[in-house]
Formats: structure tokens, sequence, C-alpha cells
């Protein structure tokens, strides 16, 4: 497996990769960024963005800094030409092409001062035959490659402006700073989004090569497919898995194929042992695809499966491409896994109705049969530009998901189609991939030319990515049927058919044959309400359910925002849906993050630079100082902090506890309905990490450094938990166990009363509970009231300790192991609560390598380890409480370190008593 990352490249002349197939990679310097008219030309890199090379040239500043992105949109509205050095080493006749993996967005491209083509997809890629354009071209130092990109607000506008162009009734367009985002086939976030910068960026984003063909090898291969599942597999339907593996290729080339070729495989474990080989059944040639098939009897594999369910297996495959001589033409290598990985969503069986589960539809993942539970978060674009996000930093991230005990990643629709080294490193760590196409909180036009153009895009990405076994949906878009179809029927409700005909024209008529052409599953909305039929005899065979619903029944995914900060700990605002895809709240990045993009002056609250760095809520349009808006989005932050804890007198955020308190509260309680009737079985909340550094719901911050909610939530995402549930009014208190594993536990919970300084208080119930939980559950193991229980005391001074201790097993790990987790409940706000000093006390142990963390004097709520700038870590626990006297371990992570070590004697600790002090 080959993973291309760029080379820097001699710059006078392109003579780079040499590939024995002629295949001369475009990647590296060499190139000139040009705009004529603004008296521009920097040396250039490719791949890249316009951007980033202004940058690289000191044209501009950071773009991250301070608020540039509203001082640089001059370069989105310009456009950018990128010139090639002269592209040494081609034969003058031989059949020649340029392969482009990815041009953002409008181009004109030329070649030895010729026009080749113009392309208007950042996702799609492209290839064209320049045979006769080299073979007129009169010298080396013509063959020039030109591009040059259109600025895409631009063009949106006129394309908005054409004549008889769709119009959608009024609020259902979510605009946030570009306008006409939808459209245009570009990351849809680059216009702006409520948690980034909107750039625009331009620029040839992906590698591109010259390919020379040869009569021994006529033929190139540009993409390929690999499709694994079990005899009879259909799409979104549980399959046998008695049957044997399938395994379709299908390779998409350009050149002239020789008549009567055949496909080889051979099938080798990471030890490049053979496990199969031969030639491949139905071998079936067009004059741009082959296809083949062959079958691998059931046992032969070993599965693969995710994070903390089994291990991930895989194997390599090779696919040659054999002419009826014997020779070969092309190969294809790939590294793949076997598992099957379903989105069930069919009807409630009457085994099920039998077990308790409400009535209404599925909607749920299944790992090579078994239905597991998803935790997990949204994955957004990591960086507004995406040459510069590397394999590294997505690998510490990736390790952040994983030491965040999480097994599922929703690939957030409305930026891009994950390159491929991000399944790569999913497929290794075991991160599933629930993967979009780039829709979002928009309508989009269904005219033919933009249908064929979105066709083109689905097709190659869903053939690009899905040989990788962490691939687990497909999704059409973000918030459509439970958001833009919702608004249409607000604000022109006359017009829904028509809206609803157009949505399914894309979503359902033209994605879902770009996807069921392979086994994934597929669902046209992030969120919705599931199908209401699936009948494979149909040309489509969804038919979604919409909004027709049967009262006490559940179906479908939810999606919960509340800004009211009043609903934490509150039940009965979460939704109750089989799965939750997301829901959140945003808090501030740390101050060390702050300081790497905003100066000193700019470093408090509502500072100018940092409100209208506060895209929630977005400024909707390019008004560079809608105070209003981002006021909003900070003061949903305040307010939570005034309702909930005592107020700080400093200048870093404890917005961030609220977050992730109100998350922990949701998470327990999706989690607790795997064992109710809803029986919920996914959690992904929003979002996973930052684009850059500004107030946002992220959980790792742009350069990886973990927010209080990683570490909360990593601690309620172990797999069995205890987790209390209080009605404020009524004083109902409830205690439940909740278990992710496959199999039964069996373990005891104890719940212990202290007052704030540690006293122990003898409340008159329970200490101490036994209990045995069925797989994938919860079980209550206290059930009492407050008012009952609590009567004597101040609430203001009472807490309570929970642990549990369980015994099981890990999935498809037969050895017996303890399951601990401990939680607190506190009757009253934090913000009301008799805090004392608990007297923590830090130290560092040379031999162990990790701190120690005690509690002296009292207990300690939310203790938080911090450490300076300078390096990235995790921590192995963080802000955990800690019971009267408890001593904590704390090991950790080391993700980089430019400090050499210092940033060890930088570690502080503090806890919510600090917020009570005065500095
Ligand atoms: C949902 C997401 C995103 C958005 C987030 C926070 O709407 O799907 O579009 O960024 O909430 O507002």
């Amino acid at each position: 497996m080959q993973l291309l990352v760029s080379t820097a490249l001699a710059a006078a002349c392109l003579q780079p990769l040499v590939y024995a197939q002629k295949v001369i990679s475009l990647v590296g310097n060499g190139w000139t960024l040009s705009n004529p008219s603004l008296n521009v030309s920097v040396p250039a890199h490719l791949p890249s963005q316009a951007h980033l090379d202004l940058y690289a040239n000191q044209v501009i500043g950071n773009p991250y800094y301070g608020l540039n992105d509203f001082n640089l949109r001059w370069v989105a509205w310009n456009n950018w030409t990128y010139t090639s050095a002269p592209i040494a080493g081609l034969s003058s006749n031989a059949s020649t092409w340029l392969q482009f993996d990815g041009l953002d967005t409008f181009t004109s491209i030329s070649f030895c001062g010729q026009h080749v083509a113009s392309t208007n997809n950042q996702f799609r890629q492209y290839w064209f035959d320049v045979s006769s354009i080299l073979s007129s071209c009169a010298s080396d130092a013509d063959r020039v490659l030109s591009i040059n990109f259109g600025s895409a607000p631009n063009i949106a506008n006129a394309i908005a402006a054409e004549p008889g162009q769709e119009t959608w009734p009024s609020g259902v367009q979510q605009v946030f700073e570009f306008p006409n985002r939808w459209f245009i086939r570009k990351e849809q976030s680059d216009f702006g989004w409520d948690w980034g910068p909107a750039f625009a960026p331009a620029g040839p984003w992906k590698p591109a090569y010259v390919v020379q063909l040869d009569k021994v090898e006529p033929v190139h291969i540009r993409n390929s497919v690999v499709d694994i599942y079990r005899q009879g597999q259909l799409n979104n339907l549980p399959p046998d898995q008695t049957k044997p593996w399938m395994v379709n290729a299908s390779i998409d080339y350009f050149g002239s194929l020789p008549e009567g070729a055949t496909l080889q495989y051979t099938l080798m474990d990471l030890d490049n042992n053979t496990v199969m080989s031969g030639g491949m059944t139905s071998v079936n040639c067009t004059n741009a695809t082959v296809t083949g098939e062959t079958s691998i009897p059931d046992g032969t594999v070993d599965l693969w499966w995710p994070n903390q369910l089994g291990p991930q297996n895989l194997y390599y495959m090779t696919i040659d491409l054999v002419s009826a001589s014997n020779d070969t033409l092309a190969t294809v290598a790939k590294r793949l896994g076997f598992r099957t990985i379903v989105l069930n969503e069919s009807p409630i069986s009457d085994a099920q109705l039998a077990q308790g589960i409400a009535p209404g539809n599925n909607w749920h993942f299944e790992i090579n049969g078994h239905e597991f539970y998803a935790k997990g978060s949204n994955f957004i674009p990591p960086d507004a530009f995406w040459p510069r996000v590397t394999v590294e930093r997505m690998d510490q991230l990736f390790d952040s998901v994983v030491d965040g005990n999480q097994n599922m990643l929703r690939v957030w629709a409305s930026g891009a189609y994950s390159p491929d080294f991000l399944y790569d490193l999913a497929d290794e760590k075991g991160i599933l991939l629930w993967s979009e196409f780039e829709f979002g909180d928009a309508l989009y036009p269904v005219n033919p030319e933009f249908l064929d153009n979105v066709f083109q895009e689905a097709d190659y990405n869903v053939r690009r990515v899905n040989h990788h076994p962490s691939l687990a949906l497909w999704a059409g878009g973000n918030e459509l049927e439970n958001l833009e179809l919702i608004l249409v029927n607000e604000s022109a409700p006359e017009e829904l058919p028509r809206y609803m005909a157009e949505y399914e024209t894309l979503f359902l008529d033209t994605l879902l044959p770009a996807v069921f052409g392979n086994s994934i599953s597929y669902t046209p909305s992030s969120t919705s309400n599931g199908w209401l039929s699936l009948n494979f005899s149909n040309p489509i065979p969804i038919v979604e359910r919409y909004y027709n619903l049967t009262p006490g029944s559940v179906y479908g995914e939810t999606d919960f925002y509340n800004y009211d900060p009043s609903v934490l700990y509150n039940d009965s605002a979460f939704p109750v849906g089989r799965f939750s895809n997301e829901f959140g709240y945003h808090s501030m990045p740390s101050l060390q993050s702050w300081r790497t993009q905003v100066s000193e002056a700019d470093l408090h609250f509502n500072s100018s630079t940092v409100l209208l760095r506060d895209h929630h809520d977005p400024s909707g349009g390019l008004n560079t100082s809608n105070f209003h808006n981002s006021s909003i989005g900070q003061a949903q932050m305040t307010e939570a902090v005034e309702l909930w804890y005592p107020i700080p007198n400093k200048t870093d955020s404890i917005a961030n506890v609220f977050q992730a308190d109100l998350y922990v509260s949701e998470i327990e309680f999706y989690r607790r309905g795997s064992g109710l009737p809803n029986r919920q079985l996914g959690s992904l909340y929003w979002q996973l990490e930052d684009t850059w550094v500004a107030p946002t719901w992220a959980g790792i911050e742009y350069d990886g450094r973990w927010k209080v909610l990683h570490y909360a939530a990593k601690d309620i995402y172990e797999h069995v938990i205890i987790a209390p549930y209080y009605n404020i009014t009524t004083g109902n208190l409830s205690v439940w166990v909740t278990s992710d594993l496959w199999d039964t536990a069996t373990g005891r919970a104890t719940f212990t009363w202290y007052d704030w300084s540690g006293q122990q208080l003898p409340v008159n119930v329970a200490s101490s509970v036994d209990f045995s939980i069925g797989a994938i559950n919860s079980t209550r193991v206290l059930q009492t009231f407050t008012t009952d229980i609590l009567g004597d005391y101040n609430l203001t001074n009472v807490i309570m300790h929970m642990t549990v201790e369980a015994k099981g097993s890990l999935p498809n790990d037969n050895s017996t192991r303890t399951f601990r987790h401990d939680n607190w409940f506190h009757p009253s706000a934090l913000k009301d609560a008799q805090l004392v000093d608990p007297g923590l006390q830090l130290s560092y142990s040379n031999s162990t390598e990790n701190f120690t963390v005690t509690a002296t004097s009292g207990v300690a709520a939310w203790v938080w380890l911090d450490y300076p700038a300078g390096a990235v870590l995790n921590f192995e626990s963080n802000a955990f409480w800690l019971a009267p006297n408890e001593t904590r371990e704390v090991a950790y992570t080391v993700k980089s370190d430019s400090t050499n070590g210092a940033w060890i004697q930088g570690v502080t600790v503090q806890s919510l008593y600090n917020q009570t002090l005065a500095t």
C-alpha cells in the first residue's frame, strides 16, 4: 500500500518520480502561483491551495491569525494560476494523459499552451488524453502545464444569477459567510460554518500525474474497487454469516485494452504469505472498466473488528490485469479486511417485541452479524486547508479516538471525502467511518448537469474507498429530512411535494445507485426516521419513512441541540430514539491554544477578536462585524456557567466543564437506553476535533490537546459505567449500571455519602447492591427519593460516590476481566455546593513516570491537570473527582514535545474549588 506523501523536488524542472509504467508524478515544488493583475508570482507546490503558497512566500500572513479570515477575503475573490516548470522525460509520440486526483474547483487547464479542458468539481478525478497536444508541442521548454483556478465565490454567485436558476423558499438555505455554496461542488464549509473560517481556497489540492502508455503497458489504472461481502448479501440487510465471502473487483482504466484480458488475484496475509490466489471469474471488459469476482470459503480468513470489539485483521490483495498472451498489463494492490457492517433499519421483530423492545424500526449497526453499541463523535475537516493535513497529525488524532474509547466517527457531510490515508489509519486502529456525501444544511439543484456531476463524484469516491473495512455506511447528507424539508414545510408548505421530489431525485435516484453498486449500507439523510420499505425488486429499493410515525413506536436517529443550559441533568429534555448521531454545546479552547492564533491584547473572553472568531451563531453573510450573532454563542457559555458553577475570577474558561458535564449526562442517558424499550445503540457527539482555534463544540483542540470533554467522554465510554439519573423537582433518584459487553457481567455497585469536607454521612439507603447485567444492556441498582433519604441534610452539602466493579469479558476475548467505574451525584447545583479546599497534592515520580494526585482534606470535584504550551499529550485520566484521601496515579502519552520534557515541571492541578478563589 502506497501512502503518497508530497515529496520535495528539484525546482528548475519537474523531473519527479517516474514509475515503471511511465507515470510522472507532478507532486512537489517547481510550480509557480501567479495572478498578473495583482502582480503576484511566487514559487508554489503541488498539491496545494493558493493561500498556502501565498503564506509560504509571505505574501500574506498566517491565515489563522487574529481576524485574517476576514482580511484575506480578497484571495478568494481572485483567480489564481498554477504553472508547472517544463515537464521533462516525455516521449513525443506516446499515448499521453493527464490525471488529476483533485482540483479545487473551477479550472481551465492548458498544456503546451493549448486548452485541454475545464473542470468544476473539487471531488472528482479527471483524466485527459493530451497525446495530440504533446506531439505538436514544439520544444521541451513548451511542455508546461498551466491550471487557472477561477474564484469559487464569484462563480457560485454567477451560477445563482443565471436565468431560470433554481430557488428555494426563504429560510431553507443555511448561509454561513459566502452565499450560494449549494450551486457548486466544493467543500461546503469552505464558504463558512459555525465552527470554522471561510477561506474558499483554490488550488490543485490532490496529486496529479502525466501518464504515458506504450505497447507493453497500454492501460493505466486510475481507480479501482474491491467489494467484499457474504454471498447473497443485500444492502441494508443483515447477511447470512455462514455463507462464503464474495470478492468483486472492478478496475477503472484509460488507454486501450487488448482483447481477451483477464484478472488474476493473490490474497496474502500481512506477512505476505499467500492465503489464496487464482483467476477471477465472470470477467467483463468495457472500454473503461474491467470487472471480475471470486469467492473465498468461510473460515479461510480472520475477521476484522472495530476497536475494543476484536482484532483488526487485515490482508493484502493484488489484482493483475493480464493479457491473452499472459503479460501483466497493470496491477492493483490493496490492503483490505473481511467484515460485514450493516445499518439495520428493519421493523422490530416479534422476538424483539417479546424482549420488551418498543415497536417501530431498528436503527443500529451490526458488525459481522453482531449488534454493538457505537461510541464516538463527529469528524469535521481537520483544517481549512486539506493539503497541509498530514498523516502524522491524523495518526495522532485517531490515536486519541482510540484512547477515548471510541469505535465510530461520523465523517460529517459538507467537508471533503476523506483521503485514502485516513481510511488506512481507521482500518489499522479499528475506527468505523460512517461516511457522507458532501451535502448539508441546504437543498440542492437537480438539473441534469448538476446531477451528472454529482453522480461522477459519488461513483469515484465510493469506488475509491470501498475496500476499507473501516467504511461503515454512506449517508447522503447532513440534516436534510430532519431540518431542510421541515424548513420548507414551515416556510412554504404548498411547495413541500416539489422539494421532496427534488430531494429524492438527488439523494435516492442519483446517489443510491452509486452506493448500491457495492454491498455497503446507505441512508439518504443524517438524521432520519429510516426507511418505510426496502424492496430490491424496485429500481430504487428504499422508500423513506419521513414523518409517517405511529405513536408509541420508536424510529431512527436523533440530532439534538438545546442552548438553554438548564437542560443539564434534565433527562426529559433529551430525545428518545434508536441512535444519537449528534448533540452538543460549545466551549472555549485553552489559553495555550488561543495564544497561537490571537495576540496577548485580544486574550480575553469577549475581546473583538475572540467574539468574531465565535461563528455560532454564524454571521449569516459577509458582514465582518456581526457582533450580535457572535454574542449569542458567547452568552450561551456564560449563562451555562452562571447557572451551574461558581463564577470564576480568572481568564481561562470553566465553560469546558459545563460542556463536558452536559455531554456526560446525555451519553449516560443514551447508553442507558440500550436496556430500555427504545433499545438505543449509539452515541456520536458533536464534534471530535477543531479546524482552528475558536469557541466550538470540539473535544480536541486544533493542535491535538484534549479539552475536558474528551477526557469526560473517554470515561463515560468505558464498557461498564454507573450513572445517576435525578429529577430535581420530584427528588426521584435512580442509579443504573450500563454495559456494552456482549456477554453477561456480574458485580457490585456501592454508594457512599459524604459532605464536601469528606465526612461520611449515614444516609439511610443501601450501601451496596449486587447485580448481573446482560449483553449491551442496563440495569437499575438504586431507586429512591432524595426527599425521603436526605430530608435531614442540607442538599448543598451532600454528595454521593458510586462505584461499580463487574466481572465479564470483552467481545471476542474469552478471558475474564474486572471492569471498574465510578461517578458522583450532587443533589444541588455545584454553584451552590459548600465546596471546601480539598487540599490537592500533586507529585511526579521519575521512576514510574506517573503523576500522583491526592485530595487530602475533602472531596475534589472536576480535578484538572493542565500542562504548558509547547507539548501535546494526554493524561490517562483527567477531569475526575477524588474521594477524601483518595490518590490517583495518572500516566500520560506524549504526542509531541518541543519543550524537551520541561512541560513536566509546568503541570498544575486544580479542582472546582479553585473557581471560588479570588485569583
Ligand atoms: C449540526 C451539525 C453541523 C453544525 C453543528 C453545530 O447542525 O450538523 O452542521 O456545525 O450542528 O451547530
